[in-house]
């Protein structure tokens, strides 16, 4: 067993609706709310449900959404069918598109994954808990009035609105493959919220999340970023992520933090191209851990789903302090997992374009940029 900080238990709420599975983006597309139900599933066959308090979230409301997004917007995604096909119009305006669809009970989806990441802010607020967890959030896309890439309501930017009612200092750590551009952009102008994203950058989803963008006026020097090229590796990405997130948390000293730990950073993701492992990943929710800071998990992307559902799974473990063992216990979803079923994956032999001249000019620019904050 380990000694210090780590070893110390922490009081553990997870947030999840039943029906959550049941949404469906239509055939073909990548993102399956189902996965947030095989992480589930397994998260209840390991006995990690008995070891934290599990709490079926409120669906959030009208004026929940509209603390950040617009009434116009809210009103259409409340009255948006798709059996009364969008005027193309109206579609193009809050970019309802091949990527952000609208399908079956759209708006119900919005209010359940948003009322889970409002109702963990307000647990972390009353202190009822160290850490609060909701896999089917973090949905980093979604901007005040319009739609983008797989989201509609930015859930995160909601709950950290949330955190601020009771916390000075909220940190945004996110480390989905794409970058968190909409909670970026609505902190981009505060010293109160500071948004550190790890992403691969150079053609590819949103395009956003150069290392030059820092943030800008009373927020300059408090948004982060970190671009990365394909392939990297757990050791690569803790060079920078280790460092990087001592230093910010040094220099900011957050009273909350909230980790967006999107999947589609792992090896082998269908939308991906990142070569990290199950542990690997799970190293970010283990070192922000250690802090002993009241801290929420969320999910976000992750397309192959047997490793979202592992991964999220080990996480929950991590934030236990249980290490759950590689071999699966048998479930209804065991048949996702062969034909090895365990937890843990190999990673690739694929090329990691990262050289170590690479990281270390990133690292160093984002080290000297956090120091302009030390006083
Ligand atoms: O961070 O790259 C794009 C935009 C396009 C290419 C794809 N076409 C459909 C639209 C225009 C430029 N979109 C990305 C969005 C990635 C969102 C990541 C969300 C998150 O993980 C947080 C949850 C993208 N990549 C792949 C697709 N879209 C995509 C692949 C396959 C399909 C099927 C359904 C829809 C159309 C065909 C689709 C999108
Ligand atoms: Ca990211
Ligand atoms: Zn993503």
């Amino acid at each position: 067993s380990t000694s210090g900080a780590d070893a110390v238990k922490r009081r553990v709420s997870y947030f999840y609706d039943p029906d959550v599975g049941n949404y469906y983006y239509g055939l073909g597309h990548p993102m399956k709310p189902h996965r947030i139900r095989m992480t589930h599933a397994l998260l209840d066959k390991y006995g990690l449900l008995d070891r934290m308090k599990v709490v079926h979230p409120q669906l959030a409301r009208d004026r929940d959404l509209c603390a950040f997004h617009t009434d116009e917007y809210v009103a259409f995604l409340q009255s948006a069918k798709p059996e009364t096909l969008t005027n193309p119009c109206v579609a193009r305006r809050f970019n309802i598109t091949d990527d952000c669809p609208v399908f079956y009970r759209l708006f119900e989806f919005c209010q359940s994954y948003t009322g889970a990441s409002v109702d963990a802010a307000k647990e972390l607020n009353r202190s009822n808990a160290d850490i609060v967890i909701n896999w089917s959030g973090g949905l980093h896309h979604a901007k005040r009035s319009e739609a983008s890439g797989f989201c509609y309501v930015n859930d995160i930017v909601l709950a950290i609105l949330k955190l601020l009612e009771n916390h000075d200092r909220v940190l945004y750590v996110d480390i989905d493959i794409h970058h968190g551009d909409g909670v970026e952009e609505a902190f981009f102008t505060t010293d109160r919220v500071m948004t550190v994203s790890f992403h691969k950058f150079g053609e590819y989803f949103p395009g956003t999340g150069h290392l030059l963008d820092n943030g800008y006026g009373k927020g300059k020097y408090y948004a982060v970023n970190v671009p990365l090229n394909d392939g990297i590796d757990d050791e690569s990405y803790h060079y920078l992520f280790k460092p990087i997130i001592a230093k910010v948390m040094e220099v900011f000293n957050p009273d909350a933090v909230v980790l967006q730990c999107g999947a589609d950073s792992l090896s082998g993701d269908r939308l991906g191209c990142f070569n990290l492992s199950v542990k690997g990943h799970a190293e970010c929710v283990r070192y922000l851990r250690s802090f002993n800071v009241p801290l929420m998990l969320l999910g976000g992307g992750g397309y192959t789903l047997r490793n979202v559902a592992r991964c999220w799974c080990y996480e929950t473990g991590v934030a236990l302090h249980v290490e759950v063992t590689d071999k699966m216990p048998d479930h209804e979803y065991l048949g996702y997992y062969g034909p090895d079923y365990n937890i843990h994956v190999a990673t690739s032999n694929m090329e990691n374009k990262n050289s170590r001249k690479s990281l270390d000019d990133i690292k160093a620019k984002i080290l000297d940029n956090l120091s302009k904050l030390q006083h």
